[in-house]
């Protein structure tokens, strides 16, 4: 692989699911592609599997530097490896034999600052960096993943003819992919898809345990819905699935399999990332808080199992067993409910996202963001062409709730949302993921809040001041003397 001729296109570190299935994207769309893990017997299976899928340009390496040397210059290598310590380590065998002007792209769901601090590092010794979301998971790194690449404009540059073809293609729309912005604004921006993606899961999960628990819909039923929900405005990946889900059987005992997968929730840390951004940025994103929050319950099964117990004799059964529901006005008003409480979800992600663009000056473009969002990745689905047009109608928009079309469209919503939400609090059912959102929306939408007594029990307790609604200025009051002179 030495002799020029023979050298490379580009190099992808780390072979496990998604980098052998992006390695193998990269050769098939006519690339020719260097490949290297730090087990090799990774390099030996995507090698072969690249045979398989067609002989597709891929040369697999056991050691580093003669991967770094089977590529054309400037050299750009992909890192596909666990996020961390483990992209250190790889930057760190890898760059010694790179030389300036190369570039080293991290596609794991990186710490955006983790990427600042590399990308500077690497300047130091004259390599270029980006930090590069990849979503889509297995399927779709290998047949088209939506990418989000974030740091050197030059680097992203040196890629982007591969990296057009490589993403998922979008009928009308283009490929999934774009430069993002500076320093580590595509990690930011994948974290965010993450965060929107517990959000969507949540709330599907919701309406699933409405109509079953509820409802009483039977997994036949559940996937008629679905697969009926998949045809209109819910259509997208999730849905589909979620469809697929309910007709699988399972194959080790009788009846299905999604009554037999525990109900306990993983998690790799984005979801906490995206809240614990809110938090910093002072951004609500209750939605996306309540599907981290559910996760978090989700996994103290034992204590679930033995607080059932407590309740068991205290009613909380009873009151499921004596809902009688209309099945069809049921299944409307939960899609709808679930439609409603989904564009919540989205508006605090775009929220969050154009928060912290406006701290770091990324100037991000969030209907650039709903476009490459379309195709490849997990929350892709028709809904984020709406969201596009509504910020191509004013980028400036303040919260997608308030973009007419959208507006309209909660309006109809409303009510239907409001009875799901009170039916399944009667029932003792939790949708803490639409219930909440329900709540966002009521409380954005008000003139005027509560919150005037919580600033005055603040000036109360704490001198902390408060503005009045009929004069400028701040003001504080002694209400305790006063209320001792009318107490007295
Ligand atoms: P994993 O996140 O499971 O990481 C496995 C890879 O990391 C292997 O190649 C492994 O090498 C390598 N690695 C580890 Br672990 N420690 C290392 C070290 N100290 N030095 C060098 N290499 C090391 O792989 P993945 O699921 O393919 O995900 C890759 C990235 O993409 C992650 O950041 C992930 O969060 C992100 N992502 C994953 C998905 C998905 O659906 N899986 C979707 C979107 C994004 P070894 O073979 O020698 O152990």
């Amino acid at each position: 692989m030495a002799e020029e001729s023979k050298l490379t296109r580009i190099g992808l570190a780390g072979l496990a699911v998604m980098g052998q299935n992006l390695a193998l994207n990269i050769a098939e769309k006519g690339f020719p592609i260097s490949v290297y893990n730090r087990s090799t017997i990774k390099v030996d299976e995507t090698v072969e599997r690249a045979k398989k899928e067609g002989d597709l340009p891929v040369f697999g390496f056991h050691d580093p530097e003669s991967f770094v040397k089977s590529i054309q210059k400037p050299r750009m290598i992909i890192m596909l490896v666990k996020a961390g310590a483990p992209v250190d380590q790889t930057i760190k065998t890898l760059s010694q034999y790179m030389e300036k002007g190369d570039c080293i792209i991290d596609g794991g769901n990186e710490w955006y600052e983790n990427t600042e601090r590399r990308e500077k590092a690497m300047a130091e010794i004259g390599l270029l960096y980006l930090g590069m979301g990849v979503s889509g998971g297995e399927e779709g790194a290998r047949n088209g993943p939506s990418m989000m690449p974030g740091g050197s404009i030059e680097a992203y540059k040196y890629i982007e003819d591969i990296v057009l073809k490589v993403a998922a293609q979008v009928p009308d729309s283009g490929p999934c992919v774009t430069y993002i912005g500076e320093g580590g604004s595509g990690n930011f921006v994948k974290m965010v898809h993450n965060g929107i993606e517990y959000g969507d899961m949540q709330l599907i999960s919701e309406a699933y345990d409405v109509l079953k628990s509820v409802g009483k819909l039977s997994n036949e039923e559940l996937h008629q819905v679905f697969s009926e929900w998949n045809k209109g405005e819910l259509q997208s990946f999730l849905i589909e699935i979620t469809a697929d889900i309910f007709a699988i059987k399972d194959d080790k005992a009788d009846g299905y399999l999604v009554d037999k997968v525990l109900d306990k929730t993983g998690m790799k840390g984005t979801g906490k990332w995206t809240v614990q951004q809110a938090a910093d940025l002072s951004i609500a994103a209750p939605t996306i808080a309540a599907s981290l929050d559910s996760r978090f319950l989700s996994g103290l099964k034992d204590e679930r199992v033995e607080a059932a117990k407590v309740f068991k004799s205290s009613g909380v059964d009873d009151i499921l067993a004596d809902q009688t529901v209309d099945k069809e006005k049921l299944i409307n008003d939960v899609r709808q409910a679930l439609y409603a409480a989904k564009i919540c979800s989205y508006a605090q992600g775009m929220n969050l996202i154009r928060a912290k663009s406006v701290e770091k000056d990324w100037g991000l473009k969030l209907g650039e963001l709903a476009r490459i969002w379309k195709g490849g990745c997990i929350i892709r689905a028709i809904f984020l062409d709406r969201i596009k047009q509504a910020y191509d109608r004013n980028p400036e928009l303040a919260n997608l709730l308030v973009d007419p079309e959208f507006a309209k469209e909660m309006v109809e919503r409303q009510s239907a949302w409001r009875r799901v939400v009170c039916l399944a609090i009667n029932a003792g059912i939790s949708t803490p993921g639409m219930s909440t959102s329900l709540a966002y929306f009521d409380t954005y939408r008000r003139e005027r809040l509560p919150a005037n007594l919580v600033q005055a029990q603040r000036d109360y307790f704490g001198a902390h001041t408060y503005e009045r609604t009929d004069m400028p200025g701040s003001f504080h009051t002694e209400w305790f003397k006063l209320a001792k002179q009318i107490n007295n």
